[in-house]
């Protein structure tokens, strides 16, 4: 399978209860990446963690004329990773969303804190698969793995780490759908096993 890493998409305060654009449930999924993060430490692999980070105008707000009220401002609390995220040391940033000309769902929009896109920094690492969770299924988390695959990345979904937005009922099982139609493979912490 070559080289695997975690990646963890958006798990940021305004995605959870309480948040600007809060995800049902979104903080349900701060415990099993958390589980994820030290099996993937233990293992020696990768650790990646995506940030949805704006400027306070954007094509992707409401008041730009995109879809959404105003959420994960570059340095507000609400950009903030939740306190209980337990991000490894030397855990790779993504940033995304900060052209205000684009909604940059997808990780592979983003950059790394050297400038490195997002698929330059992987191949750096020797990253030839991604194990992907975080926030949100329908947005994303679909959009990173549809990418990903697209670009030559193995995915698999983890399944008891994501949660959707669900504009319409049904769009997280859709994109759930959507991405194993693509290839993606799908595990949960008890049927987890990592690349070698
Ligand atoms: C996201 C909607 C708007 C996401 C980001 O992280 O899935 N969704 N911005
Ligand atoms: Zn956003």
């Amino acid at each position: 399978m070559g080289t695997g890493a975690l990646l963890l998409v958006d798990v940021q305060n305004d995605f959870c209860p309480g948040g600007a654009l809060a995800v049902g449930s979104g903080d349900e999924v701060v415990a099993p990446l958390n589980e994820y993060i030290a099996r993937f430490t233990a293992a020696g692999l990768p650790v990646l963690a995506s940030r949805d980070w704006h400027p306070a105008q954007t094509v992707h707000f409401e008041a730009g004329g995109g879809l959404w009220p105003a959420h994960c401002v570059q340095d507000t609390p609400g950009a903030a990773f939740h306190a209980d995220l337990q991000l490894p040391d030397g855990a790779v940033i993504v940033t995304k969303g900060d052209d205000p000309g684009e909604d940059a769902y997808s990780v592979f929009q983003g950059h790394a804190a050297g400038g490195a896109g997002a698929a330059e920094a992987l191949r750096e690492l020797g990253v030839e698969h991604l194990f992907v969770g975080g926030l949100a299924t329908d947005y994303c988390v679909r959009s990173t793995v549809l990418d990903g695959l697209r670009g030559g990345f193995g995915a698999t979904v983890l399944l008891d780490a994501i949660r959707g937005v669900n504009v319409a009922a049904g769009d997280a099982e859709r994109a759930i759908a959507e991405m194993v139609e693509a290839g993606a493979a799908v595990t949960t912490l008890g049927r987890l096993t990592l690349p070698e």
